[in-house]
């Protein structure tokens, strides 16, 4: 068994969330490419040498930590949200290091770490892993763009001097991640561990409807073409037409709405928005693109509006190895008796991506009242240290 050191690694993750610490409690700011960002993976890869490791940075921000040899991978990533705690992607990162240390320090086996860049999709949806695993073309995700005009390539430059090569995948044997559950099942049930069957798949696209901006005290009612109430159609009719399509997994979110120009006295001429859904089954994805479109094509006629869809960004659903699953089952076993589950992720990961370079499997941890992607997430300490146990013995029975 690999001797990990609870110490050390919450100490690890302690010190990584002073990179970008904001909020109440202990909540991060550290978008993709953002000045904390690029400290923390700095730090980050000094950590990797320290313990023996190889620190490698690719042409899109990912940082690797290579073992010699051939070896298991172990990480996530260590952006966050706009706004986001500490443990979301940090957690796996962390714990890939100290089980990576533990197995330098036994001398074996060969584990390697990797911290992969903007997961939280600042530019898209999990951009720094799909383009290593081959779902995301670069020059596609070099044309990407923030919320405030940015395109990927323009932020990249920002790391241009730390980049080397894109790292072979072909000398990882698979890999194992560790992630917050980000929901209330496994906190609600009292329970240590989760091992996850599959991740969900997710559709995200940026829609605009375009109307007429015109005085708010002057234009009558039954004269306006207000983009804003466009909008607000649009999501009514398809929350009553999903109930048809959906099951209570399925999940659906408009995150971000931009109305042009954002002021009170102003019937707004462009509402530009996101639309998110996500859900275990392709076909399902696929029905709810349908009504996406026919509806706001439907509003935006009765409304005598245009619409416009921006590219759609998506990623399949992901069934975990069997074996790494396997290993990770009994580790649980052995290590919290009684106390875990197999479950579904209805979050993305890194892992998502990876699925097509080579086996991968994911261990989730109780999030406290299942509060994630706010400054408010947390998990009990004795949680983060028995799923790092567990997970150390994943790999030591899978490399
Ligand atoms: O949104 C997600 O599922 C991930 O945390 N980026
Ligand atoms: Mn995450
Ligand atoms: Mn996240
Ligand atoms: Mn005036």
């Amino acid at each position: 068994m690999l001797d990990v050191n609870p110490e050390r690694f919450l100490a690890d993750l302690h010190r990584l969330r002073e990179f970008g610490a904001a909020g109440v409690g202990k909540g991060v700011v550290r978008p993709a490419f953002g000045a904390p960002d690029i400290a923390a993976r700095d730090w980050l890869a000094a950590q990797m040498q320290a313990a023996g490791l190889v620190p490698r940075f690719d042409p899109v921000g990912n940082l690797f930590g290579l073992a010699a040899g051939p070896s298991l991978l172990i990480g996530s990533h260590s952006d966050s949200q706009p706004e986001g705690g500490w443990l979301d992607g940090a957690l796996g990162v962390i714990a890939g290091l100290e089980i990576a240390r533990a197995a330098q320090e036994a001398g074996g086996p060969a584990i390697s770490v990797v911290s992969f860049q903007d997961e939280e999709g600042r530019f898209g949806v999990t951009t720094g892993s799909a383009i290593w695993g081959g779902n995301l073309a670069l020059d596609v995700a070099d044309q990407q763009t923030d919320a405030q005009g940015i395109t990927f390539a323009e932020a990249r430059a920002a790391m241009a001097h730390l980049a080397g090569d894109f790292v072979d995948p072909g000398q990882f044997t698979g890999f194992l991640e560790m992630h917050i559950e980000q929901g209330p099942w496994l906190f609600e049930a009292q329970e240590a561990v989760g091992v996850v069957s599959d991740i969900v798949g997710i559709r995200d696209m940026r829609v605009t409807f375009e109307g007429e901006q015109n005085h708010a005290g002057t234009t009558p009612m039954h004269r306006r073409r207000d983009a804003f109430q466009a909008l607000a159609r649009f999501n009514g009719l398809i929350n009553d037409r999903f109930r048809n399509v959906v099951t209570p997994q399925t999940v659906w979110t408009i995150g971000h709405v931009r109305l042009h120009p954002d002021a009170h006295s102003i019937v707004p001429g462009r509402a530009v928005f996101s639309m998110q859904w996500r859900d275990g089954d392709s076909e399902r994805l696929r029905r709810m693109e349908e009504i996406i479109q026919s509806t706001a094509a439907q509003v935006a006629q009765e409304m005598e509006m245009t619409v416009t869809f921006g590219p759609m960004l998506g990623l399949e659903p992901v069934a975990m190895d069997a074996r790494l699953q396997a290993a990770l089952r009994e580790s649980a076993e052995a290590e919290v008796p009684g106390r875990w589950r197999a479950m579904p992720s209805g979050a993305l990961h890194d892992a998502t991506n990876l699925a097509r370079l080579m086996p991968v499997a994911m261990l989730f941890v109780p999030s406290i009242n299942g509060i994630s992607h706010a400054f408010g997430e947390d998990t009990d300490e004795a949680d983060l240290v028995a799923g790092l146990r567990v997970l150390a013995g994943a790999a030591a029975r899978a490399a």
